[in-house]
């Protein structure tokens, strides 16, 4: 995610966090913490059942910062204010195992609808990408490599007893 915000109090306003929304019905289940300002929260860490803080002054940007939630520990993060600071951009990356997800995203086959979710303080701003579920159909080829993956586990078992 690309923003026009850094990470770091910037004109009186602090970064938020990044918030997803399974189901997009307006509650934010995951966050990830980008600066570890609450509580003993590190930047990068995962949180489930997460309670947010919202924004100073333009509620439609809600939320803006994890308050609460059960860390997951710390997911890939990575955040760039380097490369794109000349125009006053900063992209963040982040990385999350489908598995820490579950129940709400549980297979490589089914993407649920969710959203992702990211505003500053004052919520003057922000940036929700709203994804619709996508199922994926394995391929014949997949679906003969896994058979063929699986005879050869077998075969290679019964040459070893
Ligand atoms: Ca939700």
């Amino acid at each position: 995610m690309v923003t026009g915000f850094p990470l770091a109090v910037f004109e009186g306003n602090a970064p938020g966090d990044f918030a997803l929304d399974f189901g997009n019905n307006g509650t934010y289940e995951f966050g990830v913490e980008t600066t570890g300002n609450w509580g003993t929260s590190k930047q990068g860490e995962l949180f489930k059942h997460a309670s947010w803080s919202n924004t100073q002054y333009f509620s439609v940007c809600n939320p803006f910062a994890l308050n609460g939630g059960v860390s997951l520990g710390n997911v890939l993060f990575a955040y760039d204010n380097l490369t794109y600071i000349a125009n006053k951009h900063y992209a963040f990356e982040i990385g999350i195992p489908i598995n820490l997800l579950t129940p709400l995203w549980v297979t490589n086959f089914f993407i649920p609808k969710f959203s992702a979710h990211w505003t500053m303080q004052c919520g003057n701003n922000c940036i929700t990408l709203n994804l619709d579920s996508v199922v994926h159909t394995p391929e014949p080829s997949t679906i003969l490599l896994t058979l063929f993956g699986g005879l050869g586990t077998i075969l290679l078992r019964r040459r070893k007893k």
